[in-house]
Formats: structure tokens, C-alpha cells, sequence
């Protein structure tokens, strides 16, 4: 397996986000990737490639202009309002929802920030941008290397920050830049006509859901945590279908806390046996590993052994895959976790 992974994912490195009132440190750490890059040079998975320069068209392809425009100069604008914002995160305070307007931009720096995300647990930071567009750069090449005559047949995005809570023009859930949507953009582009994306996050992928909607062309699965209870909490309920041209490109398995694997692994089949019968030339892999049972917080019990089940299961497709790298917060078994996955899909 080719692994594109992110050399300067360590530049966005979040100091705090907002929960229950306080700030508390950051799940989403540099240290989550260290450990799966040391798990896979152990067990000798994977051939390691730096990414190329980030093709900011098909990025603009996927996120709206005004939102990539805006990331980019975010933490110039941020620290022009105040030399020792150097030294703050930037965390949102202020969104527009029901009847505020959406079609004005307020010069505003903080209603700025508010328009363009959806959470405050996820702080923009001085290297976000930098390492946001590298790891868009890894799932990109992730894709193009599995469509290249004589390819792969699956590579991966090893990345963070992740991207699966990005939509079109907003960040949110630790993430800025939707990596699993730009991977299925290219595999489109690069000549699949049909691509699944299959999020096997513990977290609903809503950026991804929202991204594809309305699109025939690329159908979009996730099996997460019921939002009932579970972030995002506002989208990934199991009757939303797609719209417009891709009514039935969208299919959510919401799966209520505590779920094990034995529970977990028949929605998988269900979301296999829907990739199947969409008739995928490709599949795009958003690929969590916070389901697991010690991760401090999701709530299902799966094991690191099931991991390789997982991945035998995703490889049983046969097709080109690309798999990025989204959440999983128990620091030290995220590792493991990963190299399970790659090493069932046939490493
Ligand atoms: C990519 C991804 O997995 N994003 C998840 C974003 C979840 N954000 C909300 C997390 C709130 C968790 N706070 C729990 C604190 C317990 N000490
Ligand atoms: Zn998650």
C-alpha cells in the first residue's frame, strides 16, 4: 500500500477547545499520527511518499472559493487585529443559524470565523492552513496513484488535521478540509465514474453527506454513533436520503452507544452490500478509528483485533481504494488501530 502521509501535520496543533463551559486541551494531537507512522514502520506496512503541491482548482472544486480564500489569510487577519493573538488560538464565538443571513460576509473578523464553521472544539491555528493543504495534497495523490495504470490497488491519506466534519464551506470537528471528499473528487476526475465514500468514523461524516447531497455520482455511507446523543448531533439520521439527483446516494447507519462489533459489523455489511449495488468504480475509506472501546470519546466497544476483521472486509470490495485518516483519540492505540485495518486490507 502507498501511504501519502502529511510531513507538516504537526503545524496545526491546537491548544484548547470549548467543552461544557471550560477550555480543555485538544483531543485531536500530532501525537495521534507519530503513533501510527511508528506501528507501520514496526510491522513494515506501506511504502511512504511525501505529497506533491496541493492542487488548489479540484480544492476549489470541492470547498467554495470564498471559504479556501478564507482559511488561507485566517490567522494573518487574526493576528493583524492584535500582535499577541500570535499567541491565542482562534476559536469561533458567534454563528448565523435560523433567519440570520447567509449571503453577506461581514467584515467582522469573529462573524467571519462564525460563518464559516459550525463548533467551537476546533481551533485554527498558525500552521492549520499549511498542514490542512498538505494533507489535501496526500488524499489527492491517494487517489490519483490508485487510478495510474499499474497502481496500487489502495492507498492512503495519513493526514491530519482530518476532514470528514468539512463541508463545502465550513470547518467544524477538528476538521478544515474535507480530505475524503477531494480523494473522491479525484478518483472522479481521474476517471472513475462511480465512487463510493464509505466513513466508518465513531462521528456522523456531515461535511462529506453535505458535500455530495445532491450528486448521483458519488454515494456517501457512514456508520456512526446515533446523533440523538452523538456529535455532530444535527445531521446523520437514517432518513436522509440525498436530494434532487442523489436521492439514493446518501445512506446513514446511525448505531445507538454501547454498539459492539458483532452489531457494528452487520451495518458494515449493509454499507458494503449498498457500495455493491451502487456499482462503485472506486471507494473512498474515511477511516476513524474512535470506534474502538478505549477511545475517551465515542462509546462503541470495538477491539483492536477487530480491526484486521475490518480491514479484510473493506479489501473484500476489490476495488481501488483510498483511505483517510479521520478520528481516534485513545493517542496510543490509534496506532495499532490503523496498521489492523491497512494490515487486514493486505497491507
Ligand atoms: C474527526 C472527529 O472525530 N471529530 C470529532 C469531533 C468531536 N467534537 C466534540 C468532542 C467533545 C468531546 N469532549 C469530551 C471531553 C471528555 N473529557
Ligand atoms: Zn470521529
Amino acid at each position: 500500500m502507498l501511504i501519502f502521509h502529511n510531513p507538516v501535520h504537526d503545524k496545526h496543533a491546537g491548544r484548547q477547545e470549548m467543552f461544557r463551559g471550560k477550555l480543555v486541551p485538544c483531543h485531536e494531537t500530532p501525537a495521534r499520527l507519530e503513533y501510527v507512522l511508528d506501528a507501520l514502520r514496526q510491522r513494515g506496512i506501506g511504502e511512504l511518499r511525501a505529497p506533491s503541491a496541493p492542487d488548489m482548482d479540484l480544492i476549489k472544486r470541492v470547498h467554495t472559493p470564498r471559504y479556501v480564500d478564507f482559511l488561507a489569510s485566517a490567522w494573518q487577519d487574526w493576528v493583524a487585529l492584535d500582535p499577541a493573538n500570535a499567541d491565542l488560538d482562534i476559536l469561533p464565538s458567534v454563528w448565523p443559524v435560523r433567519g440570520f443571513r447567509h449571503d453577506i460576509e461581514p467584515t467582522n473578523f469573529a462573524a467571519r470565523v462564525g460563518l464559516f464553521s459550525f463548533d467551537s472544539g476546533c481551533p485554527l491555528t498558525a500552521g492549520t492552513w499549511e498542514a490542512a493543504t498538505a494533507g489535501a495534497a496526500c488524499a489527492i495523490d491517494a487517489a490519483r496513484a490508485v487510478m495510474a495504470p499499474g497502481g496500487p490497488r489502495a492507498a492512503m491519506a495519513l493526514t491530519r488535521p482530518p476532514g470528514h466534519h468539512a463541508g463545502a464551506d465550513f470547518f467544524g470537528g477538528y476538521c478544515f478540509l474535507n480530505n475524503a471528499a477531494l480523494a473522491a473528487q479525484a478518483l472522479r476526475e481521474a476517471g472513475a465514474a462511480r465512487v463510493a465514500i464509505l466513513d466508518v468514523d465513531y462521528h456522523h461524516g456531515n461535511g462529506t453527506q453535505s458535500i455530495f447531497y445532491e450528486r448521483s455520482d458519488v454515494l456517501t455511507v457512514s456508520i456512526h454513533g446515533d446523533p440523538t446523543t452523538e456529535y455532530p448531533f444535527f445531521l446523520g439520521y437514517a432518513d436522509e436520503a440525498g436530494e434532487g439527483a442523489g436521492f439514493g446516494a446518501n445512506l446513514n447507519l446511525p448505531l445507538a452507544a454501547g454498539t459492539d462489533f458483532a452489531t457494528w459489523t452487520q451495518a458494515l455489511q449493509q454499507g458494503l452490500a449498498a457500495i455493491q449495488a451502487f456499482k462503485a468504480d472506486a471507494v473512498v475509506v474515511a477511516l476513524g478509528v474512535d470506534t474502538y472501546e478505549g477511545d475517551p470519546i465515542s462509546k462503541f466497544k470495538l477491539k483492536s483485533a477487530d480491526y484486521l476483521e475490518v480491514g479484510r472486509m473493506l479489501a473484500g470490495l476489490g476495488l481501488p481504494t483510498v483511505f483517510t485518516m479521520e478520528g481516534g483519540y485513545a493517542v496510543a492505540d490509534v496506532g495499532i488501530n490503523v496498521a489492523n485495518v491497512l494490515e487486514g486490507a493486505g497491507g
